[in-house]
């Protein structure tokens, strides 16, 4: 044995280990992830998602979700390092029973109209295209009182709470929980550009639990008419806390893009890793030097960090997305490269 060998091998019997030997692959000169750039085609997951109907009622699953795994981070529950996504089909007449935990989750419909999710007393009524969040440690269950089998894609911070051992759930034990406000309260006091008097924020999410897809779509189609293109984002908007500005919730930053026929954007790189997820058009993501994905309706890909982004639509083309952005501008991590990857 070597020196060195016996040396490491002296000092590991007492939990001591080199830096020198794993310096360079813990202090990277850029981002070296095992995230993969990868894409879930609607045509290929639909099937299983109403598979699973077949196999677990959503009631016995307690949340009946196909997780969206990273092939590069298979066995783990990830879609990026950092984050957690899955497909949740709740069928007409089930419930998800009502819970709550550490982690924050939102959804965005991708398929049905007219099931719902409860939120700390307040039910909305869920359509396609629907941002809906569901903060950390509020109460909140799903079900669908429609004739239509819903199917929408969960974002959660599930890979974050687990890096810090902060994770606390609980079942409330009653499927639905009891309501206290009528449907669209929230939206009436906080999502008119208004705010009741005296309100003292009383969470780090907003208070506002569901931007509806029309609401957030006429918002693109005014802007277009100004033509403001950016040049690596289109026309992109990102999901804000009417109380103070910031992002919806404190660890998922969450955005809504429009790409008109023909536009192609220029190169551009984040530090946060990105899942996208297609509501109309069509067209195509070259990510990196590694994957060109062609996408339509409900497809769903995801950029890795500090990987090169370039869309080109085909048509007219909406793209939701969420990330780790939020968290990493509070840590001070963020960076962006617009047009030079
Ligand atoms: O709907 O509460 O995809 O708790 C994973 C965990 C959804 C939910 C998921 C959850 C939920």
């Amino acid at each position: 044995m070597t020196e060195r060998a016996a040396f490491y091998e002296e000092i590991g019997a007492r939990n001591l280990a080199p830096l020198w030997e794993v310096m360079a692959g813990l202090i990277t000169p850029e981002p070296a992830s095992a995230c993969r750039p990868a894409l879930w085609r609607w045509d290929e997951v639909r099937g299983p998602v109403m598979e699973s109907g077949g196999i677990i009622s959503a009631e016995e699953a307690e949340r009946r979700v196909l997780v969206l795994e990273n092939p590069g981070l298979r066995g783990t529950s990830r879609i990026t390092t950092s984050l957690y996504a899955g497909l949740q089909l709740v069928l007409p007449g089930e419930v998800a029973p009502a819970h709550r935990h550490s982690q924050s989750a939102l959804r965005f419909v991708v398929e049905g109209e007219g099931a719902y999710t409860a939120v700390e007393g307040e039910r909305t009524t869920m359509a396609e295209g629907d941002f809906v969040i569901t903060p950390h440690w509020t109460w909140h269950d799903h079900g669908n009182d429609s004739d239509r089998a819903m199917i929408w894609l969960d974002g959660l911070d599930i890979p974050m709470v687990q890096f810090f051992d902060a994770s606390f759930a609980e079942r409330l034990g009653d499927d639905r929980q009891p309501l206290s406000r009528p449907e669209g309260d929230s939206l009436a006091r906080y999502g008119q550009g208004l705010l009741p008097v005296d309100h003292e924020p009383g969470s780090l999410a907003s208070p506002v639990f569901n931007y509806p897809y029309a609401r957030s779509r006429e918002a693109l189609e005014a802007m277009r008419r100004q033509e403001a293109w950016d040049p690596c984002h289109g026309l992109k908007l990102r999901y804000a806390n009417p109380v103070d500005g910031g992002y919806a919730m404190p660890t998922i930053a969450a955005h809504l893009q429009l790409l008109p026929a023909g536009f192609e954007t220029a190169s551009y790189r984040a530090t946060d890793a990105a899942v996208f997820a297609v509501v109309e058009g069509s067209g195509k993501t070259r990510i990196g030097d590694e994957a060109v994905f062609s996408w339509g309706p409900r497809d769903i890909f995801v950029a890795p960090s500090w990987h090169g982004v370039r869309h080109s639509a085909a048509e007219d083309a909406v793209l939701f997305s969420f990330s780790d952005r939020v968290v990493q501008e509070k840590l001070g991590l963020w960076r962006e490269d617009r047009g030079n990857a």
